[in-house]
């Protein structure tokens, strides 16, 4: 390489590097967002790391269509951006922007049988939470993959986080491994130490 050439690429790498650090996204439409790096972290065993290469994202329990898809598989599907408040029982509110799938079109792909009125989120670590189905169809509601910008890691949730506007943040399950569908209400991990389980935001 000339000495002009690998200037060059010194100057070209010195003034992209900064760039794509400064991926995450900190303003959407005139809003403000929070970091996506935090220090704390309040998830009952810390951060979890999924394995890429076998990850299945599995659909059971009432349903006519079980569903085992690739992180990939799920990527491919339509998705929407959106932002959104993230309200903690401990007190604090994160607003973030969320990019992931419409859970309705999941469960759309699953077909839930007549009689399913609820969907149970596992996690990879253990954690559970559930909610209902017919809150679950809502337009709002996404299996999230993307916070500002940025695809979810360790800390934020990878491969999936529920995100569930208007709920409280122990609905927001996190490392989602398998929904189930099931007919009536169950409890999940904070559900079964006493945490409401319907956790309404306004209701904090
Ligand atoms: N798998 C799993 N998901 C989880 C938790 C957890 O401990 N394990 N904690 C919940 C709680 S209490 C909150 S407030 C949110 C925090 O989500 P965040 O990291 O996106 O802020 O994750 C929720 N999802
Ligand atoms: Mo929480």
């Amino acid at each position: 390489m000339t000495k002009a050439a690998c200037l060059a690429l010194l100057l070209a790498a010195l003034i992209c590097a900064p760039a794509a650090a400064g991926d995450e996204i900190k303003t959407y439409n005139g809003v403000k967002l929070s970091p996506y790096h935090r220090e704390y972290d309040n998830s009952i065993r810390g951060p979890q790391k999924v394995a890429r290469d076998t990850y299945r994202l599995k659909v059971q329990g009432l349903i006519k269509k079980p569903l085992s898809l690739t992180y990939q598989q799920v990527l491919a599907l339509a998705s929407v951006k959106q932002v959104v408040d993230m309200p903690c029982v401990e007190g604090w509110t994160e607003t973030l922007l969320y990019q992931g799938v419409r859970l309705r079109e999941l469960l759309a792909m699953a077909q839930p049988k007549p009689e399913a009125t609820w969907v149970m989120f596992h996690s990879a670590e253990g954690y559970s939470t559930g909610l209902p189905l017919k809150y679950l169809m809502g337009d709002k509601v996404l299996l999230g993959y993307k916070i500002n910008g940025l695809p979810l890691d360790a800390t934020r949730g990878w491969p999936f986080q529920l995100v569930a506007p208007g709920k409280l943040g122990y609905k927001w399950a996190k490392w989602i491994v398998r929904l189930e569908l099931t007919a009536k209400p169950q409890k999940g991990f904070w559900e079964k130490r006493g945490y409401s389980n319907s956790a309404e935001a306004a209701d904090r």
